[in-house]
């Protein structure tokens, strides 16, 4: 490696109050010397140098829009005068997906700390019956609709340096669960140094940087970066139905979601709940200075979290399920410009290697700052951005905790509940008590399962079944 290289990485490093990240750099062999020097040069360190002084050594402060108003939605039911918006939206939405026009994208890089798993989130046993994990859940979920409507979905699933390896030897082993290879891309998301309280970047160990994935709002770059958008181009693809890795209610492709997003011209919309209780742990819709917005439940003013109607309910009700439609035309706009979204900090434990000793300190208290970016940020940038209602039992059944609420208890009970509503919509005698399992094969909607009863036969109180 040339000197050269060496000391512009020092200089860049000096000008960015890092040079401490190169202690050690001596005492490695020449595979250990290029993997840091390769490390650092990916950072943007000028732009690091100014996130130090804005967000690391201290929080910035809270800047709230000047307008907070509650955002408009389109209501789960529709009402007289929109019901035929609904039947035209979700044609559109139908005929943008026989026409290979739409993507799924799963955002799978997070480090699923609260779960406890070993191992990628997306391979984490999910349903109640077979245990099937929730990669294999939208798998499923992705051959029905390319059955369905005779088409091609692709699928992108963004994973981080930690998790890709084993995310994509897991697909592998699945033998992809039936999906064509060709149709599943994977790429890994941007990652960030971690920083100590007093913002100098931490060492994880002497030759290498301790780094956090930079958040679900780093999919907007990593889609660009990685190609994924070029390929979506090359195969004709106009719109992203973006979900998380940890939801198996989601609809991973919605046709009326789709088509009001699209018929209306939107570059990025949303779907909410009706939040459980006004302080849910959840982002908050709301028009801000006349813009669609999502503000985390943390920065929510009291008064307006609490602020009720005359009848009672909650003026800010919209809680956001992190579920959105995003034209392929927004993300390459938006990377053809120099466009930035927020930063939101954490403070976390971050084992690391103290630079003045060489020790590896494992922290008791937090210690670092962690930086990340989301994804919602990005809605007050789109000139025309919807928000559509969903019935939370049907669509949102998240597993983030190990135990408790939404964990794997709560999620298959959810689960197992919508299946027994659809399958005695659709004239199948269940007994209270069952436990149900319906695989996405079969229905992706109660409509799938029309003229089901005379297949499938009555399920008795404490069976376990798996349809
Ligand atoms: C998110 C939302 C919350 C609500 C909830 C619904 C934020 C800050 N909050 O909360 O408002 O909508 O979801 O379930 O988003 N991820 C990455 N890379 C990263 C970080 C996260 O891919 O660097 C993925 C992660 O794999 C997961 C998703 O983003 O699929 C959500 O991440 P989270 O668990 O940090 O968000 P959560 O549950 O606190």
């Amino acid at each position: 490696m040339s000197d050269d290289r060496v000391a512009q990485t020092r200089g860049t490093l000096k000008a960015a109050k890092q040079e401490h990240v190169l202690t050690y750099f001596d005492q490695l062999d020449a595979a250990g010397k290029a993997a840091l020097l390769d490390q650092v040069e990916a950072q943007d360190w000028p732009a690091l140098a100014e996130l130090v002084e804005t967000y690391v050594k201290q929080a910035p402060p809270l800047t709230l829009p000047t307008s907070i108003e509650p955002a408009p939605y389109y209501p789960a039911q529709p009402t007289k005068a929109l019901a035929d918006k609904y039947s035209q939206a979700r044609a559109h939405g139908e005929k943008l997906i026989r026409e290979g026009k739409v993507a799924a994208f799963t955002v799978a890089g997070g480090q699923g700390t609260r779960l406890g798993w070993d191992g990628p989130k997306g391979t984490y046993p999910a349903t109640p019956v077979h245990k099937k994990s929730l990669f294999q859940v939208f798998a499923e979920y992705l051959i029905k609709v390319q059955r369905k409507y005779n088409t091609v979905v692709p699928w992108y699933i963004m994973t981080s340096p930690l998790n890709d390896a084993p995310t994509r030897a897991y697909f592998e082993e699945q033998n992809y669960f039936g999906l064509v290879r060709s149709d599943v891309t994977f790429f890994p998301q941007g990652t960030i140094p971690s920083f100590s309280l007093d913002g100098k970047a931490l060492l994880a160990a002497k030759g290498e940087l301790a780094t956090n994935p930079d958040g679900h709002g780093g999919s907007l770059r990593a889609l660009s970066r990685s190609g994924a958008i070029d390929d979506m181009l090359r195969r004709g693809v106009e719109q992203i139905s973006y979900f998380q890795v940890d939801n198996p209610l989601v609809k991973c492709i919605d046709p009326l979601f789709i088509g009001l997003h699209a018929l209306d011209g939107a570059q990025m919309s949303s779907k909410m709940v009706t939040k459980a209780a006004p302080a849910e742990k959840v982002g908050n819709f709301v028009l801000a200075d006349g813009r669609i917005s999502v503000i985390e439940y943390s920065d929510l003013p009291k008064e307006l979290e609490q602020k009720v109607h005359a009848d009672g309910s909650p003026v800010f009700n919209a809680g956001s399920i992190a579920i959105h439609v995003i034209a392929v035309a927004f993300v390459k706009q938006l990377n053809a410009g120099r466009f930035g979204l927020p930063y939101h900090r954490a403070v976390k434990k971050v084992p690391h290697v103290d630079v003045k000793t060489g020790q590896a300190v494992e922290p008791k208290e937090p210690n670092a700052v962690k930086l990340e970016t989301f994804v919602f940020d990005a809605l007050p940038l789109c000139e025309k951005s919807i928000v559509l209602e969903v019935v939370r039992a049907e669509e949102f059944g998240p597993i983030k905790n190990a135990e408790g609420a939404d964990s794997a208890v709560t999620s298959r009970e959810l689960q197992s509940q919508r299946a027994v509503r659809w399958l005695a919509a659709a004239g199948v005698d269940v007994a209270a008590g069952a436990t149900v399992e319906l695989s996405p094969l079969t229905a992706i909607e109660p409509s799938d399962l029309k003229s089901m009863s005379t297949v499938i036969k009555p399920i008795g109180a404490g069976e376990r079944v798996a349809i």
